[in-house]
């Protein structure tokens, strides 16, 4: 059964001319026994809520996971497909991408990542299961490679994991010892399983090619308190006559002679893409061995008291409680209308979270050791711990990247809606995860905040530049700036609402004005941008600010009305979703006054979409300094009389 899986990589990578045969051919029987016996999964189903999650995190063994795919029986996965690898129109993309093929749980290629993912379906399994009972109860399998271990991210990974116990959570290691440039000993000299069992977790060696010594290691897996760690001594490539065991076998195809030299190595005698019938009968077997099981959670499903039954689907369908979220959106507004707040936009963000938190159960908070600062905690809420799953805060600790990803995994394994924390310049150190989780379409909410030289004193090693930009160079993210408390709850509304994509609030450490103290229950934000203080007749002048910026641009309008000068303000909290409003409002929102600026305590780079390769620009264009705050914004000429003086310049008036 193993050799089928061989055999179908060794075709589709030779046939595409491209693709990695050597981890598939590796991992083959590792693969086998996992899928045959232990793994839980119903290929006529795979959304099924309580499957058992399995993570190539080695994503380039893509064909590893197609070969499963197709011999287990998934629908989708024909014999046409296979043929087809890394061709347009397939579901056999290059790398395994969710959404994109049934029984792919994530997007994986970039090293470590996966790994990072399974951490936080791991997470998610149980504190659905705490929070539904036994409805939810399997495993999270992960294949990882000596890439995924070598990567930073999987430190952070596997250190969270083992701390918080995560005893479901099965890590089967790809020990082949061999990468892209040669040996392992090359860059590496780690002893895998006792840095695993440093992080907490219970780990052990077995020969990767005895199916029994898999099964046996698999098996005491079962029961683990801890997470486990199985390193599995493997040959990439195994069966090419020469090419086993080497680098050679891992990104490239094999060659017409190094095929026949496997095929008859491993006593395959079919003809390409060609599985005998019992074998074949052999692994659709397999495929449906956990169909009792899941009949038999149908049936507790649907002997569920009804209103849980409810909430499960609807959590685990991502779907929102409308009502629930319309009330807390509302309370917070007329809260604010009737005592409007002068506080920065975090500790908003925090006023917002105590009426969205109670209201929304599938949110689950956290913070990579910023909690205080970055106001992601709301009083009622319990951390999460080995001891109770319930919690709905994450401490992270000081593991961007981890956090990020492990978000991933919560929002791909469903029911859940998480959030993080940290400081805006640290979305360097998540970015990678970020950006699968916009690739894969996820709703995955970033709480940045300390978002420019607004946070004074810490100086240009913390203050924001160019995060902004970089952000929203990302396809399919929102980046949302708020400007004041109002703005804060609606960006968070949005977020919320953005099924599909992931969300950044870059928030500030200092106090900010409100400026619309109205009650409006109207989302202003959700057009992107809107005029938020309307010229005094005829506009000269078109003022865009976001953030922290925008009271500092009302102050320059005023400044110019001063001066004669009928200027407007346009606040624009959210880039990606002016870019998206119908021609006609973004028109009408952009307005057609000689002169634009752009107020940004940022760089450049992406405004001259708003305002021209002719507007100004008041920002920064360079890294910002220590200092309190309203000094650097001096220094950094970020004021509204530098506003008004670009303005007057450009009309001649000075
Ligand atoms: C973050 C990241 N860096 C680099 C790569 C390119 N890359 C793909 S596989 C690989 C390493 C291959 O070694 P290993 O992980 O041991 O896989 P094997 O060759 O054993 O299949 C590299 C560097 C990547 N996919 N992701
Ligand atoms: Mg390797």
């Amino acid at each position: 059964m193993a050799n089928a899986i061989r055999a179908l990589a060794m075709d589709a990578v030779e046939q595409a001319k491209s693709g990695h045969p050597g981890l598939p051919m590796g991992a083959a029987d590792v693969a086998t026994v996992l899928f045959t016996q232990f793994l839980k999964f119903d290929p006529a189903d795979p959304a099924w809520p309580d499957r058992d999650r399995f993570v190539l995190s080695a994503g380039h063994g893509s064909m590893l996971m197609y070969a499963l795919l197709y011999l287990t029986g998934y629908d989708a996965m024909t014999i046409e497909q296979i043929k087809q690898f890394r061709q347009s129109g397939s579901i056999t993309a290059g790398h395994p991408e969710y959404g994109h093929t049934p029984g792919v749980e994530t997007t994986t290629g970039p090293l470590g990542q996966g790994l990072a993912n399974a951490v936080g379906m791991a997470i998610a399994e149980r504190h659905m299961a705490a929070v539904f009972g036994a409805i939810v109860d399997h495993k999270t399998y992960v294949l990882a490679s000596d890439g995924d271990l070598m990567e930073g991210i999987s430190h952070e990974a596997i250190a969270l994991a083992g701390h918080l116990k995560l005893n479901k959570l099965i890590v089967l290691f790809d020990d082949n010892g061999i990468s892209i440039d040669g040996a392992l000993s090359l860059s590496d000299s780690v002893d895998q399983v006792k840095r695993f069992e440093a992080c907490g977790w219970a780990a052990s060696r077995v020969d990767g090619h005895d199916p029994q010594a898999i099964a046996a290691a698999l098996a005491q897996a079962q029961n683990s308190d801890k997470p486990v760690m199985i390193a599995c001594k493997t040959t990439i490539g195994f069966g090419a006559p020469t090419k086993a065991g080497k680098s050679s076998a891992h990104g490239s195809p094999l060659g017409a002679d190094e095929i026949k030299g496997a095929r008859a190595a491993l006593g395959w005698t079919s003809a390409p893409f060609e599985i005998p019938g019992e074998i074949l009968s052999a692994w659709r077997a397999a495929g449906a061995r956990s169909k009792p099981a899941h009949a038999d959670w149908d049936k507790r499903l649907a002997a569920l008291d009804a209103d849980q039954r409810a909430e499960f689907t609807r959590r685990m369908q991502g779907e929102l409680p409308k009502q629930a979220l319309a009330a807390a959106v509302r309370a917070v507004k007329e809260s604010l209308a009737a005592s409007p707040k002068e506080i920065a936009t975090r500790t908003a963000c925090e006023f917002a979270l105590e009426s969205l938190i109670p209201a929304l159960p599938e949110m689950i908070g956290g913070s990579a050791d910023l909690t205080g600062s970055n106001n992601t905690r709301t009083k009622s809420m319990k951390a999460m711990s080995a001891a109770d799953f319930s919690g709905r805060f994450i401490h992270y600790g000081i593991r961007e990247h981890g956090m990020a990803a492990a978000m991933n995994g919560m929002t791909l394994h469903g029911g859940i809606i998480p959030y993080s924390g940290t400081f805006l310049v640290f979305s360097d150190y998540c970015r990678p995860a970020i950006r699968l989780a916009a690739l894969m379409g996820e709703r995955v909410i970033h709480i940045m905040t300390h978002d420019s030289i607004g946070l004074g004193e810490d100086g240009p090693t913390h203050q924001p530049v160019e995060h902004l930009a970089a952000l929203r160079a990302i396809p399919n993210l929102l980046v949302f700036r708020p400007c004041d408390a109002v703005e804060t709850l609606e960006c968070w509304q949005l977020a919320l609402e953005s099924k599909d994509r992931p969300s950044v609030l870059a928030l500030t450490r200092q106090n900010l004005p409100q400026l619309s103290q109205n009650f409006l229950d109207r989302n202003r934000c959700a057009a992107g941008a809107y005029e938020i203080a309307a010229a005094d007749g005829q506009a000269d002048v078109s003022i865009f600010a976001t953030g922290s910026e925008v009271a500092i641009a009302v102050d320059a309008k005023k400044l110019l009305s001063a001066k004669g000068v009928a200027a407007r303000v346009v606040s624009v909290p959210c880039f990606e979703l002016l870019a998206e409003a119908p021609e006609a409002a973004r028109r009408a929102v952009i307005g057609d006054a000689k002169i634009k600026i752009g107020v940004e305590a940022a760089i450049r780079q992406g405004w001259d979409a708003l305002i021209g390769s002719h507007g100004s620009f008041i920002g920064m264009n360079s890294f910002g300094a220590s200092a309190p705050f309203k000094e650097l914004y001096k220094k950094f000429g970020i004021t509204a009389e530098a506003i008004a003086d670009a303005a007057l310049r450009k009309l001649g008036k000075n």
